[in-house]
């Protein structure tokens, strides 16, 4: 077997990180952010046939209403991110024998359920979120070199202007979810929205804990951007990356959140266990659905 530094296959066949085989993933993939959130997922599962572990990139694949899903922790952030998707898509695009891409592409459908924090006044805690855009305030997309033909050049341009955005912060990068995923996981039960994933869990997303914060005004300026009706709704921390390399990649990927705390009602659900179950049932019956 070929190897090179570049894309690493362990000696046992399985990609560097995760840990997998090519055979151990199915097309049908659910991203968690804690590891401990794959089992609930896999505990709705038929079967379970595969389990890996790998530092925080845990992974079961199973069977769900019949139809073959994997489930994968991410950790936190978007650096983790950039390893996940680039591995799950070398799983299926890449000759893991001539480290070439294969012939054929092959489409992942990939949906992150995650936790976030609501920025506007009426998200109340508790509510299921689906994000139709993602802000990356991480900057890991503008290392690639096709991010502007992924990314919604002109809301890049109106939200710089109106956030007065730093020059010494990473250039943000706007990027939409997958219609085909949306149309697939509305719900009345769901509200649309525009999320930021920031690269950071405090001062990133305005907290101040003992640190000042650079932009005092970063929330207020958030919550009062609009742009062609669309307004931005919630902070997490992955979903910028997952939709840019998505993209960039050629998969279709989405991302539901559980909205666990308010930031301008300053209100929390520290018991929030119950509700991400109720959103991962939802959201494995959407996608198993056969609408
Ligand atoms: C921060 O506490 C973590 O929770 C959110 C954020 O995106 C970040 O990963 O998502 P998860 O609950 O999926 O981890």
């Amino acid at each position: 077997m070929e190897t090179n530094s570049e894309l690493i296959i362990n000696k046992d066949g399985s990609i560097f990180h995760l840990h997998l085989r090519p055979e151990q993933l199915a097309e049908t993939v659910i991203l968690v952010g804690d590891p401990g959130r794959v089992d609930l997922v896999a505990s709705f599962f038929e079967s379970v046939e595969h389990h890996v572990s790998s530092r925080e990139f845990v992974t079961k694949t199973g069977y769900y209403n019949g139809k073959r899903l994997s489930v994968v922790s991410t950790g936190i952030g978007t650096d983790n991110i950039d390893i996940v998707i680039t591995e799950l898509d070398a799983l299926v695009n890449m000759d893991f024998e001539t480290l070439k891409p294969k012939e054929q592409h092959t489409e992942l459908n990939i949906v992150r359920v995650g936790t976030s924090g609501g920025l506007r006044a009426d998200i109340p805690v508790n509510s299921f979120l689906l994000s139709e855009k993602s802000i990356g305030f991480d900057g890991m997309l503008n290392f690639y070199a096709d991010r502007d033909k992924v990314a919604d050049l002109e809301f890049e341009k109106a939200f710089k202007k109106h956030m007065d955005w730093m020059p010494n912060l990473a250039s943000p990068y706007i990027v939409d979810a997958s219609t085909k995923l949306l149309d697939k996981l509305m719900d009345e039960s769901m509200m649309k929205g525009v999320t930021v994933s920031a690269n950071g869990f405090y001062g990133p997303q305005g907290r101040v804990v003992r640190l000042k914060t650079a932009d005092p005004e970063l929330n207020d300026k958030l919550a009062s951007f609009e742009y062609k009706n669309f307004h931005i709704t919630n902070y997490e921390m992955e979903s910028s990356a997952i939709f840019g390399l998505s993209k960039l990649l050629g998969h279709q990927a989405a991302c539901c959140c559980l909205i666990i705390a308010n930031r301008v009602l300053k209100e929390a659900n520290s018991d929030y266990h119950p509700k991400v179950q109720e959103l991962i049932e939802l959201v494995l019956n959407k996608l198993t659905s056969d609408e």
